[in-house]
């Protein structure tokens, strides 16, 4: 089927705290306490305010990042604020996803996104991609066309192609480091078995990142996925591979841990020496989604755990030699995924629903302040 592309929109850039009693026990939970002070955004912006994450991360040399539900920015202004007062880097939650770039075949729809790349350039912001290749939130009728067989394996591999091009083409220049490829392996070390793998071959992945280094050649490329912030045959797999595909002069640029943990499952401390291998094989690492979440409700004990959760990761970053970046995946309990996502937990992000500050934050901050 040929289609005519259209690109529309592009005009339209358009826990709750717990606090311990005397005796240790659980209290009844309180209200969150310290509030964030509303930092004006240009004093942030300029690094004035020395008191945010963005200027401790400015002084440790490194990106903090946040994931950035454009409904919440829109409508809320309170996270908006904090948005552009805490974090150098944003990555966009789900407007940069193929469902959302091309709901309808040949139709693209950039609106949201160009939005959040405005507000970046506005305050000052890096923007991370996220993502040109997953076998997830893909648009309905490239997954009925691949099963009812109206699209066929060669056919395909052009929608993928095009689909890079015109989004990495898009924003060519506007991104530092694209997630190319997300989530290409599955938790026993294999290649996920995907439409992807299905119908174009494990050369899919080369393909890819050599189409996207193509279209916008100064992003640095990364291959991001779960469950490999520690030593793990997931993390094998990935070391496997991108090996090869160094070895097979593939542009891939960076290893992307996305870090999202959970308290009840305790913390791989080998997260250091997972990253180290990866920079040794020439590559660039970042963080790209990092939250923990914990078994509702929240209490001291697990609020303290999730923080030492952050700073594990947190350190690992400033303590390697070519750790870039370091995103969480939402900033605030109110608008996490997490509990739509896991029945009764929840509580994931630095600062709860009502934006005062966790555990956690706290931890961020101290770590970034000792390396700055
Ligand atoms: O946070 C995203 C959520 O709003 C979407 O509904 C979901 C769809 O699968 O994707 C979430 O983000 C995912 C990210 O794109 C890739 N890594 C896992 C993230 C959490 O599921």
């Amino acid at each position: 089927m040929k289609v005519t592309r259209v690109v529309a929109g592009a005009a339209v850039a358009a826990a709750v705290l717990v606090s311990l009693n005397a005796t240790g026990a659980p209290a009844a939970p309180v209200a969150s306490v310290a509030p964030v002070a509303a930092a004006g955004q240009d004093a942030a912006v300029q690094g004035g305010n020395a008191d945010t994450l963005r200027a401790l991360a400015k002084r440790a040399g490194l990106k903090i990042g946040t994931a950035v539900d454009m409904s919440a920015l829109n409508n809320d202004a309170t996270y908006k604020d904090r948005v552009a007062a805490e974090f150098n880097s944003v990555t966009a939650e789900n407007v940069m996803k193929w469902s959302e770039i091309e709901p309808t075949r040949g139709v693209l729809n950039f609106g949201p996104a160009d939005q959040l790349v405005a507000f970046a350039k506005a305050n000052g912001q890096s923007v991370r991609g996220h993502t040109l290749l997953w076998h997830s939130q893909l648009p309905g009728w490239l997954t009925e066309g691949v099963a009812s067989g109206d699209i066929d394996s060669a056919e395909l591999r052009q929608l993928l192609k095009q689909h890079v091009f015109d989004v990495a083409g898009h924003f060519r220049g506007k991104i530092y480091q694209w997630d190319v490829a997300n989530e290409v392996i599955d938790d026993n070390g294999q290649l996920r078995d995907t439409i992807w793998l299905q119908k174009l071959g494990p050369g899919y992945i080369a393909d890819v990142f050599r189409w996207a280094h193509q279209a916008d050649p100064k992003a640095k490329l990364y291959i991001n996925d779960y469950n490999v912030e520690g030593l793990n045959a997931k993390a094998d797999a990935y070391y496997e591979l991108v090996k090869q595909l160094k070895a097979d002069r593939v542009p891939i640029h960076g290893f992307g841990m996305q870090g999202h943990l959970g308290v009840q499952f305790g913390f791989d401390g080998r997260a250091l020496q997972n990253v180290q291998r990866f920079e040794a094989l020439g590559l660039e690492t970042s963080f790209t989604e990092v939250d923990v979440r914990m078994l509702m409700p929240a209490d001291n004990p697990k609020l303290h755990a999730q923080a030492n959760g952050y700073s594990i990761l947190l350190r690992a970053c400033l303590l390697a030699k070519k750790c870039t970046s370091f995103t969480v995946w939402g900033f605030t309990d109110k608008y996490s995924w997490v509990p739509g996502f896991f029945t009764g937990q929840g509580a994931a992000n630095l600062l709860d629903e009502n934006f005062g500050q966790k555990p956690a934050y706290q931890a961020v901050k101290e770590t970034l302040a000792l390396a700055g």
